[in-house]
């Protein structure tokens, strides 16, 4: 049956100073999948095409707005306000991470009317009917809402799993718009599980899921990618869980399902160096067979000190045995540094740099990424930020302004911020200039130009680490 009122999403676009990323906005899809079912007209509007949202308000009951920390902020705050202007009953309701985090503060806006807190779909489905038949809206639990200028909040919605829910409604995007290009591969994400039982103290996934772990039916999985395979011509899939392999036995199935029905497809998955040096040689072979040909781990520091203070729950050891299985495998692999963290010494990041400068030599299939601490709302480690001066947003535009790429770390030297720049813009982007033969569409170019970048970075890093622990006496 179809409904008389609409439903506008917005899908913030991702930003970055390099590149515009454009990904294909599961949490949107997600929180459509029942309303989808039910008949309700749901348009995504898209922050590449900010203005259709006048064509598919006129009708609509509520816009729902994705919202991460950071810059994309600017244009969920700007169409929310557009959208109150020019459509004053429709209702304003803001879900994802940031207002998970601080939903009183992002009410506070006065162009926000309702916050979704942590997991969406039943209540954003609650919400919609809710709604549509004026019912108060102290019915609906997970929310917040203005009454009278006075902020309320209902019970809490406890996590549900996601398998209960229909799958993700892909008829509602445009496939081939969110389809990049990656090492010379048709490219699309995509999320098989929810949340993460760890509980890192800078990660926002424990906030957000309660510790808790979903993983999507692996025929369910495999089902998608079909689709993405046909619609999309994807070859190559990018798993944005923050946890794909929390529970092998689903990682193993998905994998034989992959090799079954030859779907020949690349993959990327996020991994916990723990859990990839417990696996067998023949679990590894399988993962392999299937087309697995990247990992990322978020490895943070060299400092095993540091690792501790996270609660990080890996080693030092663990990520250089990461690396090695890798090299073993010929598996390609992405290292996730973080820097500027409270409590870090120039000792820590000395340690980091060496541990960077260890496995870029390892391998040309592994690449750094090094990133400024964010310190996020509602985490235990923001506690510490807070108490070592970082200057709290008072707003939800505030929070707009923070970006990563430069510091909102106030204990921080400012020595130690000059040799963290350096690293950060200078020498680590250039590492990955090791093997041309890896980047399809490069291959024109000379072997040993290509590499220069990468051998003066790697002089540079060297030289660093030298000076470090000459200055300092490390070691
Ligand atoms: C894809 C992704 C990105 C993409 C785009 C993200 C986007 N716009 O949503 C890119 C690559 C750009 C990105 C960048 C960054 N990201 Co990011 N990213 C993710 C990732 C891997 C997947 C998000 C996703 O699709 N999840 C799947 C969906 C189904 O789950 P969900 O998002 O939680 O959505 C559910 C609920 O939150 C809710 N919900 C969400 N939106 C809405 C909207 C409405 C209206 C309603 C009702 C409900 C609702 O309902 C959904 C279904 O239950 C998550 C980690 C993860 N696996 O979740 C991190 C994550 C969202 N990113 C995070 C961070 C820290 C960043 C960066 C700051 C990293 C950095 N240092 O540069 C940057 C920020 C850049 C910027 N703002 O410009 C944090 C969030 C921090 C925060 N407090 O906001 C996360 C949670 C990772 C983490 N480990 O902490 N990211
Ligand atoms: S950093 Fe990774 S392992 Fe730690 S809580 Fe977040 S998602 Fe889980």
């Amino acid at each position: 049956m179809t409904k008389n009122q609409s439903v506008v999403l917005f899908a913030p676009k991702a930003c970055s100073p390099f590149k515009r990323f454009i990904r294909i906005p599961y949490a949107l899809l997600s929180i459509s999948s029942i309303l989808d079912q039910e008949g309700y007209k749901i348009n995504i509007v898209d922050a590449t095409n900010l203005k259709s949202y006048k064509k598919v308000c006129s009708n609509a009951l509520c816009l729902g707005v994705n919202s991460i920390i950071g810059p994309q902020i600017s244009d969920e705050l700007k169409i929310s306000r557009q959208v109150k202007e020019e459509f004053s009953d429709i209702k304003v309701v803001w879900g994802g991470a940031h207002p998970t985090a601080l939903p009183e503060q992002t009410l506070s806006n006065e162009n926000i009317d309702i916050i979704v807190k942590g997991q969406g779909e039943l209540t954003f489905t609650h919400l919609v009917h809710t709604l549509e038949q004026g019912r108060p809206l102290n019915d609906v639990d997970g929310i917040y809402y203005k009454d009278n200028g006075k902020i309320i909040k209902t019970p809490e919605r406890p996590i549900s799993n996601p398998n209960k829910f229909p799958p993700y409604p892909f008829h509602l995007i445009d496939l081939k718009k969110h389809v990049m290009k990656v090492d010379g591969f048709r490219c699309a994400n995509y999320v098989s599980s929810r949340g993460c039982s760890f509980n890192c103290k800078f990660c926002s996934i424990p906030i957000i899921y309660k510790r808790h772990w979903f993983g999507l039916n692996p025929k369910r999985v495999i089902n998608d990618l079909l689709y993405l395979k046909e619609k999309g011509k994807v070859e190559y899939i990018w798993f944005d869980d923050a946890n794909y392999f929390a529970d092998w036995d689903r990682a193993k199935e998905i994998s034989k399902l992959m090799i079954q029905q030859d779907l020949q497809l690349k993959w990327f998955a996020e991994a916990r160096a723990d859990k990839i040096t417990r696996l067998s040689k023949d679990d590894i072979v399988l993962l392999k067979e299937s087309g697995l040909y990247r990992l990322f781990i978020g490895a943070e520091s060299g400092s095993q000190r540091i690792l501790n203070t996270l609660q990080k729950g890996t080693t030092v050891k663990d990520i250089l045995d990461f690396a090695k299985i890798c090299i073993e495998n010929d598996i390609g692999a992405i290292f996730s540094f973080m820097v500027g963290l409270p409590h870090e010494t120039i000792y820590d990041f000395y340690k980091t740099l060496s541990l960077i400068e260890k496995i870029t030599t390892m391998s040309d299939s592994f690449t750094i990424m090094l990133q400024l601490y964010a310190s996020l709302p509602s985490t235990a480690l923001y506690e510490d930020a807070l108490k070592m001066g970082f200057r709290e947003p008072k707003t939800v535009e505030e929070w707009s302004e923070i970006d990563f790429y430069h510091f909102n770390t106030p204990w921080v030297s400012k020595k130690l911020k000059k040799i963290i720049a350096t690293t950060k813009f200078q020498i680590i982007p250039l590492l990955c200039f090791k093997d041309s033969s890896k980047i399809n569409g490069r291959k024109f170019i000379p072997k040993i130009l290509y590499k220069i970048p990468y051998k003066i970075s790697l002089f540079r890093l060297r030289n660093l680490t030298t000076k470090l622990s000459q200055i300092y006496h490390f070691d």
